[in-house]
């Protein structure tokens, strides 16, 4: 019992000091060639804005030219699936970030449109062929998701914006080696 809660408090403790963004480390492929939406949520708009502008920067920083981005807000999280998939059928991109970001509150709605938006979202992936990224903090309270949005954890909208390019360059390998057997 004691060790359990002294293994859980080291896990707490080493969530607590890292900052979860840090993807760094991993191979991100150049964006230049490469065409990205972003579609994010109106609600909580102080955290949003601050993880669009996270995801932003972070395509332009690996090459993405910033004629080739396109943002549209929706209003609420629960808007973002349609929001993507009207920029899936008339924005002409490549890759679509998801943006926003859900707070527990008193009622069940919280519960009910993070449900809504993760299954919206997967099922746009498998509908169109194309990554289109989950970018929606769900969390207890508003300081967690400041911590979240360029705090000590980082800031998930880089953390999205990197998993786009990610997705793409993968795409663009099995492209490549179509032609090859077992590469
Ligand atoms: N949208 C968010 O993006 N984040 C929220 O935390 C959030 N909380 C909501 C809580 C309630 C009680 C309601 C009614 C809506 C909330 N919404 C939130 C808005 C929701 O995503 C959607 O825009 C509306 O339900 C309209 O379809």
């Amino acid at each position: 019992m004691q060790i359990t809660f002294f293994y859980l408090k080291q896990l707490k403790m080493a969530s607590e000091l890292k900052n979860l963004s840090k993807f760094e480390g991993s191979n991100i492929p150049n964006a230049a060639d490469m065409k990205f939406g972003i579609v994010w949520a109106e609600w909580n708009l102080d955290i949003t804005q601050k993880l669009m502008q996270g995801a932003y920067d972070t395509l332009v920083k690996h090459g993405a030219k910033p004629e080739h981005i396109i943002t549209k807000t929706v209003p609420g999280a629960f808007e973002l699936t349609l929001g993507a998939q009207y920029m899936a059928e008339l924005g002409n991109v490549d890759a679509i970030i998801c943006i926003g970001c859900l707070i527990q509150g008193d009622t069940k709605h919280f519960d009910f449109i993070a449900d809504a938006v993760a299954k919206g979202i997967t099922n746009l992936n498998i509908r169109y062929n194309k990554p289109f990224i989950f970018g929606v903090l769900t969390v207890n309270t508003q300081e967690q998701a400041e911590d979240r949005a360029g705090g000590m954890h980082g800031n998930k909208g880089d953390e999205a914006a990197a998993t786009a390019i990610k997705m793409l360059g993968l795409k663009k390998s099995f492209e490549e080696n179509k032609s090859k057997i077992g590469f």
